[in-house]
């Protein structure tokens, strides 16, 4: 049984993602039990869309240094300070922890979704729940639904909106939100004034795709495109947006996003399990809830600096 939730109704079998796009559903290709199903073993919080959890895993590791922003305060208060060192790049953007960033008008932006292999460094920090919000202190383990996953450079998926948040600000990041670091409202998601993660996949609003207003069916990982998870770094022609080095704004993974109203949220951009009639572009959303993890749902985040 696929279940999942649309415009706050659960509906079976079919995906709908509302607020300002309208019209898009997307199929689901796959058996269910890739993506809703299977029982939930980690943590005590209501994950209804857990999958089966394995014992975690080890991975490659790195080292740990001494945190923290040039020695300075960091820029966002992890919580959790052990793990390679945060520096600034050249353009004042945490480096050291997840994927590069670039700058996309104030806001610093992750390239790619978040790796498994830069997740895995995470876990194995022992992560505390400490979260910057109260829904998530319910949420025991950062551990994903599925652990561990294959695939060092795949994004890591299964992962729920307080996992994804933590992540991010271990990284020096937080999740995008609206243009000052705050919650997004739905109804801003077309603004790339208010909306730094539609800025930088539309290019600030002057296209409906990261590489261009034409929709092209074999550019990013949609469902066409053989439904399955694919590296960050794969589909090249779906870079673009506000950045060249902007990796799969649409495709691959919907992304967490600091747009929650209680535990009703959106995630951005689509999946590789997304149809690509209508081709979902970048004003795509999906209504998902906080304790929401899917094998097509992963990470990117942003940072406000000054
Ligand atoms: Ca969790």
């Amino acid at each position: 049984m696929s279940i999942r939730r649309a415009c706050g109704v659960a509906v079976s079998s079919a995906l709908v993602a509302c607020g300002l796009t309208v019209a898009h559903v997307e199929s689901d290709p796959e058996p269910v039990s890739s993506r809703d199903g299977g029982p939930s073993t980690d943590v005590p919080a209501p994950d209804s869309e857990g999958g089966a959890s394995g014992d975690g895993g080890s991975g490659t590791g790195v080292d740990g240094g001494v945190s923290g922003v040039d020695g300075g305060t960091p820029i966002v208060d992890s919580g959790v300070t052990d793990g390679p060192p945060i520096t600034k790049d050249a353009n004042g953007c945490p480096s050291g922890r997840g994927p590069a960033m670039v700058k996309v008008g104030s806001v610093c932006i992750d390239t790619t979704a978040v790796t498994v292999a830069q997740y895995t460094v995470f876990l194995e920090r022992n992560p505390s729940n400490a979260t910057s919000v109260p829904q998530c202190e319910s949420d025991a383990t950062h551990q994903p639904g599925v652990w561990p996953q294959s695939g060092a450079d795949k994004p890591v998926v299964w992962v729920d909106w307080c996992d994804a948040d933590a992540f991010c600000r271990w990284a020096g990041k937080q999740l995008c939100g609206n243009a000052t670091g705050g919650v997004l409202r739905e109804d801003e998601w077309k603004s790339p004034d208010a909306n730094p993660w539609y800025a930088a996949c539309s290019n600030f609003g002057e296209r409906a795709f990261p590489y261009g207003n034409s929709h092209d069916s074999t550019a990013c990982n949609v469902n066409t495109n053989g439904a399955s998870l694919a590296d960050v770094h794969a589909f090249p022609s779906c870079r673009g947006g506000a950045h060249p080095s902007l990796a799969q704004m649409l495709g691959n993974v919907h992304e967490h996003v600091n747009a929650c109203s209680g535990n009703d949220c959106i995630a951005a951009g689509s999946s590789f399990k997304s149809r690509s009639t209508p081709p979902p572009d970048c004003s795509f959303v999906l209504d998902v809830s906080r304790t929401s993890r899917f094998d097509d749902m992963g990470i990117r985040c942003c940072a406000y600096v000054q």
